[in-house]
């Protein structure tokens, strides 16, 4: 799933595709550099961001979602806690929302049913602005596996098909370095869930508690998280760097499948 952020203020790449026409060229590119999904967003859930209104959040990402649904054949997720947002970008085109709240707006659990889309329901804990001021938990997988379960449950219950909805831990979502690694070495209790795992580890900040680094010398950090993150379970890999991510998983994927002897 490559990221395609149309902000001002992401944390690792924010304003380098604020501009409509450069955020088009770059899902192209990702597209092109062999991406899966694009995953496109326009509200920054980086800790401490502030959130942006229903208007602008879809002004920013309208005129990206609108052309490149027309020109890329990989299916478009939206990055949104909002549901006018994600109804609105269904019209034009995207197939996926992607929820880092866990679908705590009811009404988007109606959009996402309404509309028979796919669904990536997330584990945050608290919101953006305050979620890593001494996040507490006393079980961490058990409470987010719970959690997942839970959203899965209510989605099914409103009429969304089972095969289309896939789960997220939230790494960085109001979890500590301990925490992040705690869940990523427990995935395939995750995956157990018999849903699809997301996982978003692409040029985090506990990559450069472990192993120093800011967000733009990540990405040897990134690529051994994610390796590690697929072997242990997880489907699908939320990242900045496609191409190179890419080739990482084409040499993780013949590993994993001669270890299986299904080659
Ligand atoms: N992480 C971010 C945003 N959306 N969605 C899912 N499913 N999983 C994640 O881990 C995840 C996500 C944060 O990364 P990024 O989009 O690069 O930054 P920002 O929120 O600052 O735009």
């Amino acid at each position: 799933m490559g990221i395609l952020n149309v902000t001002p203020d992401s944390f690792s790449d924010g304003g380098r595709y604020f501009d409509s026409e450069a955020a088009l060229r770059h899902g192209l590119e990702l597209a092109d550099e062999g991406a899966d999904i694009l995953d496109i967003g326009g509200e920054s859930t980086r800790p401490g961001s502030d959130p942006v209104t229903d208007e602008e959040e879809w002004r920013r990402i309208a005129p990206v979602v609108r052309s490149l649904a027309g020109k890329v054949s990989v299916p478009l997720s939206v990055d949104t806690m909002k549901p006018t947002v994600a109804s609105h970008a269904i019209k034009a085109g995207a197939s996926i929302v992607n929820d880092v709240s866990g679908l705590q707006d009811p009404a988007m659990i109606h959009v996402i049913a309404a509309n028979h889309t796919g669904v990536v329901a997330m584990h945050m804990l608290g919101d953006p602005k305050t979620m890593q001021q001494h996040p507490r938990y006393s079980d961490v997988v058990g409470e987010v596996r719970a959690f997942l379960a839970d959203r899965v449950k209510v989605l099914e219950t409103a009429g969304v098909s089972s095969e289309s909805i896939a789960i997220d831990p939230g790494v960085g979502f109001g979890k500590t370095l301990e925490h992040n690694l705690a869940l990523l070495g427990a995935l395939d209790s995750l995956a157990a869930l018999g849903h699809p795992v997301v996982v978003g580890v692409s040029r985090k900040s506990f990559l450069e508690k472990l192993a120093g680094g800011g967000p733009g010398e990540r990405l040897s950090g990134s690529l051994a998280a994610a390796a590690l993150a697929v072997s242990k379970g997880a489907h699908i890999v939320r990242v900045h760097d496609v191409r190179e991510t890419v080739r990482a998983m084409r040499v993780v994927d013949g590993i994993l499948r001669a270890g299986d002897g299904s080659v």
